[in-house]
């Protein structure tokens, strides 16, 4: 079987990646075994080489990346840079870990206790369309780094970055089969994962909905999961904020790859006394945004990523929708939907569920306790902003709304360093950061008996 790609900028086929079956994905699963027991064995300085070069490797084909995925996945050309920069930057960070994973030695009585970090083995993970390449490195990178082989299912639309990355860690040293990328269908190679004894541990990043179902099917040999899934999050302006650069970055902060992004701020939340003010701001910043051809140097926004998922989007501002402006987009080939500010009830379902495209809510608010309510208000919690002058009000709220990464005065969420992850029905335990690689590893707690010293006259 085959899976046709096209690029999401003008409907053109790309190519055809053939799809793996349940025996390719056994005989994959069985290489990375055979691969694990022999890097676990290396010594620690030199797996960090190997990564090192990976990380090489990758930085010299930022370019070709990039451009793989402007056509694969329809991301503007100089975000789709910053992402293959993002990759290298992963891989570097994590080669210092191999040296790094210590173990602990505990006083005890009667002898000397010490602890190791163990690898899991073989890893796979399971990764979504948004963003390629990016979310793969966040799994293969600690997972690699701590010892364990990776066995990665990009998601169907949009696999051709990692099958790049996987060929350029073979060039770089990595050893065949340790880190091995098989395309197929989520129902096929993914459920493989789930029930293949070997694989000791998923990494996934998806819709809240195959996440619970992963979730469970672990839950069958104990199998260590970890879950990066939807959104919803909240944009909240308080009335003393910066209300030119809240209302100016504000598209930034959910239309970003065409809102198929699950940190988006897709609801914005702004204080009553400011709200008029906030949305004559806000209508032109949206209609500024740079909507258009993914290789031009200066667009910002691309494409929705296939013809389905635009189907999806649409279905979510029907036209009696409560559309407030919109920006622009080209027509004519291309899953183009351009960005749409909306003011729907409190209780809609914009409000609620994650649109995973160019669509905001914007809703008032009566002050902070509201704010906080109505943006705790979600099953999800993943990520989120607070515009305020008011540093107090700033990490009040910040501790008050219940998301794994939130920003005060901007829009990050992502950085190599910091642990990234979600609260509630956001996900499960956290990648990136420091602690990453003990995510792939057992504690391992060893007693050595020592034979009391005669005592010394
Ligand atoms: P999903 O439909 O959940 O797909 C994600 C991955 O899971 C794909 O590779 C998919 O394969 C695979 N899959 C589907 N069914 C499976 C099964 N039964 N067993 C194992 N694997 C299976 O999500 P999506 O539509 O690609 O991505 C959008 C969602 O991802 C959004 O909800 C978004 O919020 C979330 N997301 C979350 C984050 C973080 S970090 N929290 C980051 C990015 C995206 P196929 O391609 O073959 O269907």
């Amino acid at each position: 079987m085959t899976h046709t790609i096209v690029n999401p900028a003008d409907e053109t086929v790309v190519t055809t990646v053939a799809a793996a079956s349940i025996e390719d994905a056994d005989a994959a699963i069985a290489r990375a075994a055979r691969a694990q027991r022999e890097w676990a064995a290396v010594a620690p300085a030199d797996r960090a080489r190997v990564l090192r070069r990976f990380a090489d490797a990758v930085d010299g084909a930022v370019e070709e990346l990039a451009r793989i995925e402007v056509r694969n996945s329809g991301h503007p050309i100089g975000q789709a840079r910053w992402e293959a920069g993002h990759v290298r930057d992963v891989l570097e960070y994590y080669s210092a870990a191999p040296e790094r994973l210590f173990g602990r030695q505990i006083p005890v009585a009667g002898g000397l206790d010490v602890t190791f970090q163990e690898p899991l083995g073989v890893v796979g993970v399971i990764t979504p369309w948004n963003f390629p390449m990016t979310i793969a490195s966040w799994g293969f990178a600690p997972a690699l780094a701590a010892g364990n082989a990776v066995v990665l299912k990009p998601a169907e639309w949009t696999p051709l970055t990692s099958l790049r990355l996987a060929e350029l860690g073979l060039e770089a040293g990595v050893p065949e089969g340790l880190f091995q990328v098989i395309p197929g269908r989520g129902s096929v190679v993914g459920e493989r994962f789930i029930t293949n004894e070997t694989v000791r541990k998923i990494v996934f990043t998806g819709s809240t909905e195959v996440g619970k179902h992963i979730m469970a099917g672990c839950a069958d040999q104990v199998k260590r999961v970890t879950l990066e899934l939807g959104g919803k999050s909240a944009n909240i302006v308080f009335a003393d904020a910066d209300l030119e650069k809240a209302a100016a970055t504000a598209p930034y902060g959910v239309f970003e790859n065409a809102g198929q992004d699950c940190c988006a701020r897709s609801r914005i939340l702004v204080e009553r006394s400011v709200y008029e003010r906030f949305m004559e701001l806000l209508e032109p910043a949206v209609q500024g945004v740079r909507v258009g051809d993914p290789m031009d140097e200066a667009t910002e926004m691309g494409p929705l990523v296939s013809a389905p998922h635009l189907d999806r989007v649409r279905s979510f501002v029907p036209d009696d929708a409560d559309v407030a402006f919109r920006g622009a987009a080209p027509a004519g080939p291309g899953y183009w939907f351009a960005p749409t500010v909306l003011t729907p009830a409190r209780d809609a379902r914009t409000a609620r569920e994650e649109i995973f495209g160019p669509v905001v809510s914007v809703f008032p608010f009566d002050d902070e306790a509201d704010a906080v309510r109505f943006a705790n208000a979600s099953e999800y919690g993943l990520s989120g902003s607070i515009f305020t002058r008011d540093l107090s009000r700033g990490i009040r709220v910040a501790r008050a709304v219940e998301s794994g990464n939130l920003s005060v005065n901007s829009h990050s969420s992502v950085r190599y360093a910091t642990p990234f992850g979600g609260f509630k029905q956001s996900g499960l335990g956290r990648e990136l950061g420091p602690d990453a690689p003990l995510a792939f590893t057992e504690t391992k707690n060893v007693f050595l008996a020592v034979d009391p010293a005669t005592p010394v006259e």
